[in-house]
């Protein structure tokens, strides 16, 4: 009788539903809930060329003097259901910081009116193993105009950073040193880095793309993953509640402030890592692991989010109770 039941269970689930509903991810065309990738950082880092090359869309790129292709908020909707990808312009442009500013807020404060989840992507560069400081004030400056739906500030791990155009991943100083600092750059607080982040992917120097236009090719990072493949394992921010208007007022200044800041804090951490000091090296990599297992966690929990929705609701009521259809809604989990 049971196993009518179970058969019985299985059946009508398959004719209900076609396979891709047991299979989250955005290769099969599902996306477990309205999300908005917004690529966010300085112009002519590469943030058009990556957001064409995972989403099949054409957002504008190419070579531009002086201020970026982008002067606006571009959002696309695309092939796979309730994923929009969202191009902005680089705050830290004199000539754009206006623009850039407003369609920032006005990217985040439209996902926080429609519920939807915002996975930021800051995409930056590197000079000589050290990222530049307006790229930090430019994460800084964002990151502190959330507050999320549960009133509180963003913490750790509710943004993404993409260190793109690398020349040296092959290097043996970057796979023991290298690597490292320039993690540690983000994923510690400190007064340049104020929202500490283990969510970072190295990209490397794509010798086809030099001075391209518009051009898409496929995108995988130091991580062996395609890049969409890990913005889907990046949880990003379920829900904001409201977003505070990002202030570029005398921007020079803040610039220059934060450059200041930056290089105290670059030579810190030069300090901490290279030093002498034991205690100083334990406690930076105490807290760069502390950031990294908050992010595992993170990870886990967007996991079984996932995972928890691929079933129908029914079966699931329907295997808590009985536990051997629990494991027919296990198999057909796994189809
Ligand atoms: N050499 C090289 N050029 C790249 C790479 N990624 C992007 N580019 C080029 O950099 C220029 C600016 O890219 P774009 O995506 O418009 O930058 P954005 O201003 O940040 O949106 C374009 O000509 C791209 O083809 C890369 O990995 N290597
Ligand atoms: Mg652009």
């Amino acid at each position: 009788m049971k196993v009518t039941c179970v058969c019985g269970i299985i059946c009508i689930s398959l004719l209900l539903s076609s396979p891709d509903t047991f299979i989250a991810g955005h290769n099969q065309g599902k996306i477990s809930d309205p999300t908005d990738i917004i690529f966010c950082g300085n112009p002519g880092i590469g943030k058009s060329t990556i957001l064409s090359s995972i989403s099949g869309l054409q957002f504008e790129s190419g070579l531009s003097f002086g201020s970026g292709l982008t002067s606006e908020l571009k959002f696309q909707e695309s092939k796979y259901p309730g994923l929009r990808f969202g191009d902005t312009p680089g705050l830290a442009d004199v000539n754009m910081k206006k623009k850039a500013a407003e369609a920032i807020t006005r990217s985040l404060k439209d996902a926080a009116k429609n519920g939807r989840r915002v996975k930021i992507i800051f995409v930056v560069g590197e000079d000589a193993g050290r990222v530049r400081s307006n790229d930090f004030w430019t994460i800084n400056k964002v990151m502190s105009a959330i507050t999320l739906a549960n009133g509180e500030r963003p913490v750790m791990n509710t943004h993404a950073v993409v260190i793109n155009k690398c020349k040296f991943l092959d290097d043996p100083l970057f796979k023991t040193k290298g690597k490292d600092l320039l993690e540690k750059q983000f994923n510690t607080h400190n007064d340049m880095n104020e929202f500490p982040t283990a969510f970072i992917e190295f990209l490397p120097e794509m010798s086809e793309l030099r001075n391209a236009r518009n051009k898409m090719t496929r995108i995988k990072g130091l991580s062996g993953k395609d890049l969409l493949e890990w913005i889907e394992s990046f949880p990003g921010i379920e829900s904001i509640k409201s977003v505070s208007q990002i202030d570029t007022k005398n921007m020079q200044q803040q610039l220059e402030e934060q450059e200041k800041k930056h290089k105290k804090g670059m030579d810190a951490l030069v300090e901490k890592l290279n030093g002498n000091n034991e205690k100083a090296l334990k406690e930076v990599r105490k807290e760069a692991e502390k950031t990294r297992r908050d992010m595992e966690n993170r990870m886990k929990e967007e996991l079984e989010r996932k995972k928890s929705r691929r079933l129908p609701r029914w079966l699931k009521i329907v295997s808590m109770i009985n536990p051997i259809t629990a494991i027919a809604a296990h198999i057909i989990d796994e189809l």
